[in-house]
This record gives structure tokens, C-alpha cells and sequence, in this order.
């Protein structure tokens, strides 16, 4: 763990379409407002490959006015930690327009701004901490062995995860390549410790240390604005040109 804050980059992913069961909760309540799911990265160099997001299928968002025009979608926790960093119209002042559980959320279309893919589905993942970032986590299955895993549960058992085949059918994307395990990171370490499904969490956290310090300290970037350079110096790059283009925002905790 972390001592100081940790400093996340809070990915503003814009509702597409709602899911049936998100539409009757929400829609109504947010007086034509733009919704946006709001995703807390440490990763913001990654982007390039988010094939989809996760939500907690145990968790309950709200969906929090940030002003007269926009709405984010994250935990109450979340929410809160924002007023205070001058995210919302009013210091410490919360307007929640709406409540939602996250299994509501799932299949919902969002835009995944820098991707690839102009637009991902909302997916569940048993493993998200309603304790950390904003609840809503966003996947690149080529970098992350978390979401690596998630999404090849997904893939192999999508009726008994309730998901519609075409929400996972989008392929993992080389973002960035490393001396020792190539360009598709996760997949490489997930081999190594034979993890088989997101409930092996133990080898999980192993290789999500292997992967952040192996990306962060050997990468160098494949694809993007700044392809061929470290991933140490892509990294800031990638995060200020997304805040620059209002697709992103400084989020700490
Ligand atoms: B990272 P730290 Cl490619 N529950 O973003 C579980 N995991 C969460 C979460 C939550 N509530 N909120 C955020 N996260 C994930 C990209 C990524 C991330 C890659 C590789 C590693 C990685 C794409 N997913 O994280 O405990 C988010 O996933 C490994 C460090 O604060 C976020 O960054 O260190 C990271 O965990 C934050 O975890």
C-alpha cells in the first residue's frame, strides 16, 4: 500500500446507451444531464487498450450531478472524496440524482475515450473493493492480469455470468512491450502462475505487482501519440493529453 495519496487519473467514460435495467433506474432522474461512468486508473497510458469496464456485481453506485449539464456514475465514497477536490459545483456538497447496483450496470455502452475501440460495455467483476478508487474499473486485458482474467471468465462462461457474447468480443491490444514478457504482459503472467479464474487472488496479486513494476520501469509504448518512447515518460504525456481534451481528471485519495 501506498503511504502518501495515491494519485489516480479519473477516466470520464460517457454513456452511450443504458442498459434496460440502468435506463429504468436513472434516466428520468438526471434532468437530461450527459452521464458519465468514472473510472480511477493508475494506468492512464493504457487506455489505448480498454476493451470494456468493470463494475462490482456487490457494489451500489450513485449517479452524482456535477453540475447543470453533466453526471458521474461512482460510489457515494468516491462522490465525496470529489466535492472536496473542487470536482463538483460546490465544496463538500453532494447531489445525487440516482442509485444503481452495479449488476443494473452491466451492459450498458460507454465511450472508452483513447481506445481502440470508440465504445466498450459495462461488464461485472466479482473483485472490486467498494474502498477504492471510484468502484468502477476500467479493463485492458493486455496489461492488467485482474481484468485479463476477468474477461477470459467472461469469455468462457458468458451465460453463467449473464453477458452478452458481443459485449466480450472485442481482442486484447498490444499498448505496450516489455524485454521479458513482449506485448501482451498480462496473458504472459497469467501463463507463468497459472492463474485460472479471477478467484485465484492470491497469484493475482502477484502478477499485478510484476506486471505495474515490469510496464512502468521496461515498457515502451506500441501504439499512440507517443509510440516508441518509455512508458516512464508516456505515462504523465498520455494523462495530460486526456485532461487537456477534457476526456479525463486529477482524482487523489
Ligand atoms: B488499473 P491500487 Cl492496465 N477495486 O487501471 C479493484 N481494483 C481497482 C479498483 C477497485 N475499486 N479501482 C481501481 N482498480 C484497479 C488499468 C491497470 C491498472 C492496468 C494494470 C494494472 C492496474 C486498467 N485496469 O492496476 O490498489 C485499476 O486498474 C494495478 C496497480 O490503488 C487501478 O489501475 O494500486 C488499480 O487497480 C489501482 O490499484
Amino acid at each position: 500500500e501506498a503511504l502518501g495519496p495515491q494519485e489516480y487519473t479519473g477516466i470520464r467514460m460517457e454513456v452511450v446507451q443504458w442498459s434496460e435495467a440502468a435506463r429504468k433506474a436513472i434516466e428520468s432522474k438526471v434532468g437530461g444531464r450527459k452521464v458519465f461512468l468514472v473510472a480511477a486508473t493508475l494506468r492512464p497510458e493504457t487506455m489505448y487498450g480498454q476493451t470494456n469496464c468493470f463494475v462490482g456485481t456487490a457494489i451500489k453506485y450513485g449517479v452524482f450531478a456535477i453540475n447543470e449539464q453533466e453526471a458521474y456514475v461512482c460510489t457515494y465514497r468516491a462522490a465525496r472524496n470529489m466535492s472536496y477536490q473542487g470536482i463538483m459545483a460546490v465544496r463538500g456538497q453532494l447531489n445525487q440524482l440516482a442509485e444503481v447496483e452495479g449488476t443494473a450496470l452491466v451492459g450498458t455502452k460507454i465511450k472508452a475515450p483513447f481506445s481502440v475501440y470508440p465504445e466498450v460495455h459495462v461488464l461485472p467483476m466479482e473483485n472490486v473493493l467498494a474502498t477504492k478508487g471510484t468502484g468502477v474499473v476500467t479493463s485492458v486485458p493486455s496489461d492488467s492480469p485482474d481484468d485479463y482474467t476477468t474477461y477470459a471468465d467472461l469469455r468462457k462462461k458468458a451465460e453463467f455470468y449473464k453477458v452478452d457474447p458481443s459485449w466480450v468480443s472485442l481482442e486484447p491490444v498490444p499498448v505496450l512491450s516489455t524485454p521479458t514478457y513482449g506485448d501482451m504482459t498480462a496473458a504472459a503472467l497469467v501463463k507463468r502462475f497459472k492463474i485460472q479464474s479471477q478467484k485465484d487472488i492470491k497469484q493475482l496479486a502477484e502478477a499485478k505487482e510484476i506486471a505495474y513494476k515490469e510496464g512502468f520501469y521496461n515498457g515502451t509504448m506500441v501504439i499512440g501519440e507517443f509510440k516508441g518512447q518509455p512508458v516512464q515518460e508516456a505515462k504523465t504525456k498520455v494523462r495530460d493529453s486526456m485532461i487537456e481534451k477534457g476526456l479525463a481528471f486529477a482524482y487523489a485519495e
